[in-house]
């Protein structure tokens, strides 16, 4: 029998070597982190940065932790500091270091303590192509993502980017955990579909923790 991606009683699937999801692993979670996600956005707004190309990226962003993911005309980079507002970017909620330090132990990953978590939020529309997470100065540690509100589906390509990608669907409280050989694989999101989500409204947040620094 094939592994059904979409069937709710065979969630929490490998994905591939080093690859696991965790189906609504943060589910029971989902109240705390939104509110969490709201405090630090409070201090460091979701913002549309500029790719190095001189477009404004669909999804917001903003960061959590020791540095912040930045894209400007100059390139990507982990910054200390929220360009927007010239402070250090707000502390890693503890609800985010200890879900994503539990999740990456039920995949394997023993003792992750991430430095940085990127939040996206995407509105309909709002697309991610397909890319590597590469700006990280510490590759051996896995990435852990969180998916809440708005479904969106998942784009799971392979080692070069000619790789013809797998879709399948992330819904609220989806983990996903990225490592050892998966985590240069690239991948990206589709645009997102209109709809309602009773905890964030038209809107999916994606948490990724990353050891970035
Ligand atoms: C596989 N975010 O922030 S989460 C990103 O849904 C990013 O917002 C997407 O790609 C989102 O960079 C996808 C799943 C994900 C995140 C990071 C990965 C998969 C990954 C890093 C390496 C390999
Ligand atoms: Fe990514």
């Amino acid at each position: 029998m094939q592994t059904d991606l979409f069937a709710q009683e065979t969630r929490d699937v490998s994905l591939q070597d080093g690859a696991m999801l965790l189906g609504g692993f943060a589910a029971g979670d989902d109240h705390a982190l939104i509110t969490a996600i709201r405090a630090v956005a409070q201090d460091a707004p979701f913002r549309h940065l500029e790719t190095p190309g001189g477009r404004r990226m669909s999804v917001a962003m903003t960061n959590c932790g020791t540095a912040g993911w930045v894209s400007d005309r100059s390139g990507y980079r982990y910054d200390r500091i929220d360009p927007d507002s010239g402070r250090a970017w707000p502390a890693m909620p503890s609800a985010f270091r200890a879900l994503a330090a539990r999740a990456a132990a039920a995949a394997g990953y023993a003792d992750f303590a991430p430095d940085v978590c990127l939040i996206n939020r995407y509105a309909p529309g709002a697309r991610l192509t397909l890319h590597q997470d590469r700006d990280e100065a510490r590759t051996d540690a896995p990435i852990v993502s969180v998916s809440l509100g708005l479904p969106a589906i998942f784009l799971w390509g392979g080692d070069t980017r000619a790789h013809r990608p797998r879709r399948f669907r992330l819904v609220h409280g989806d983990v996903v955990v990225w490592g050892g050989p998966a985590r240069m694989i690239f991948h990206g999101v589709d645009a997102l579909d209109d709809g309602v989500h009773p905890l964030t409204g038209a809107v999916r947040y994606n948490l990724t923790f990353r050891r970035a620094l």
